[in-house]
């Protein structure tokens, strides 16, 4: 048996979206901004993505959709462009964003502070979320943006991101979120929350990887990344990846269709997974599982390495991860662990296991025990558990990180 536990790192394409997507690589492959027919053959089914894009995340006729080639081009765009109109071209200087982002936020707000932007890095709780209250304390009259993520692509702790943009709001200072991880797995609705801009990628919701989009609010001013000719209203250039964008609309729909059930079923596998992980000795789960996505599981187990733990569950057909793939040939602690105040060798110890709706009971069964099995042998092997040994009572928990 083979079982996939990566699906935040990225999820299989469901058939029924390889279906859809079909028919444009080599029947209509035309370029819609072609005038003939071939180009505009593309267009019905351009405008029914695009719809089933508004509808899955409540976006109002008046907000633009963009789409673009991945969530780090829409995180790249928001910041880069915030930081031309508003502090090269406007009397801002500042942007505040969380130590805890995605390497495509926290890279970009480095290289725009070496180029003279001011960046607060907030600092987050013991669960691994920044608090309304300090995002608060932090806006002052030359914030020009504001950018938390609306849920932890390593631990699946979902960021209060209703009080924020209300926050913002209020302050009249510009909200983006990254919710490339809360997309097609907890409810997003922008009627009801307040966001200004929001990333996202198809390849988190079973769609293909390589598109994905950026909603922006009242289809306000955003000065483009890409210049070059006029797609997409000349927001965002480039010929439209049209069976991509085919396949992103079918994807998001089926992932937000009854999303409440299938919440409940992954939530179902993840909570039993995690009950059996917790009754191994000194392990602990970052963040308590209500306040994650439905189909995310951070563990440390104390004494086993993270990458020998991946290395021993990849040779018994287990792919799961020690954090962000994007951060994971560096063999480096995992830095939202030690944001939280893990010491780096609980840090070395995290393992992120994450759900999709295509996981199964026997898959879950399977893992349970390959995983058990593969602590207790690397435990009989650690010099430092064994020197320790298990502490006394080693009792498990999921639980929040003391500083
Ligand atoms: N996170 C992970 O293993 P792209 O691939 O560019 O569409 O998405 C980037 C991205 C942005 N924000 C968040 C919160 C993400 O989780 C990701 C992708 C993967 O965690 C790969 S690094």
């Amino acid at each position: 048996m083979k079982v996939y536990l990566d699906n935040n790192a990225t999820t299989m394409v469901d058939p029924q979206v390889v279906e859809v997507m079909m028919p444009y690589f080599s029947e209509l492959y035309g370029n819609p901004n072609s005038l003939h027919k071939f180009g505009t053959l593309t267009h019905p089914a351009l405008a029914k993505a695009l719809d089933q894009v508004y509808k899955a995340i409540n976006a109002s006729d008046n907000d633009d959709i963009v789409f673009t080639s991945c969530a780090t081009e829409s995180n790249n765009w928001v910041l880069k462009s915030i930081y031309n109109d508003l502090i090269v071209k406007g009397d801002k200087n500042h942007i505040i964003t969380t130590e805890v982002e995605h390497p495509s936020i926290l890279a970009t707000c480095k290289a725009l502070e070496e180029l003279g932007a001011k960046i607060t890095y907030l600092p987050v709780n013991s669960e691994g979320i920044v608090e309304p209250h300090v995002v608060k304390g932090f806006i002052t009259d030359k914030t020009a943006l504001v950018s938390v993520m609306w849920a932890s692509n390593e631990t699946g702790m979902i960021f209060p991101i209703k009080e924020i943009g209300e926050i913002c709001k209020e302050k009249g200072v510009l909200f983006h979120s990254d919710a490339v991880q809360a997309v097609g797995k907890i409810p997003v609705d922008l009627q009801d929350v307040h966001v200004d801009f929001l990333s996202m990628s198809a390849h988190k919701f079973h769609g293909p990887k390589g598109i994905g989009a950026l909603y922006i609010k009242d289809s306000k001013a955003l000065s483009p990344l890409m210049n070059g000719g006029e797609q997409m209203g000349g927001r965002r250039s480039g010929t439209l990846n049209v069976p991509f964008i085919i396949g992103m609309g079918k994807a998001i729909e089926l992932a937000t269709t009854d999303l409440e059930s299938k919440m409940a079923s992954i939530r179902a596998k993840r909570d039993r997974l995690e009950d059996a992980l917790l009754e191994l000795s000194d392990v602990m789960v970052v963040g308590k599982r209500e306040h994650r996505t439905p189909n995310t599981i951070l563990i440390s187990i104390r004494g086993v390495e993270g990458e020998g733990m991946l290395w021993d569950l990849n040779n018994n057909q287990i792919g799961a991860s020690t954090g962000s793939a994007c951060a994971s040939e560096d063999l480096q602690a995992n830095t939202v662990m030690l944001a939280i105040g893990a010491d780096h060798e609980l840090a070395h110890t995290g393992i992120r296991l994450s759900l999709s709706r295509f996981t199964t009971d026997m898959e879950v069964d399977f893992a349970i025990s390959e995983f058990k099995k593969a602590v207790f042998r690397l435990r009989s092997i650690s010099s430092s558990y064994a020197k320790v040994g298990p502490t006394p009572g080693g009792e498990s928990k999921e639980c929040e990180l003391h500083h």
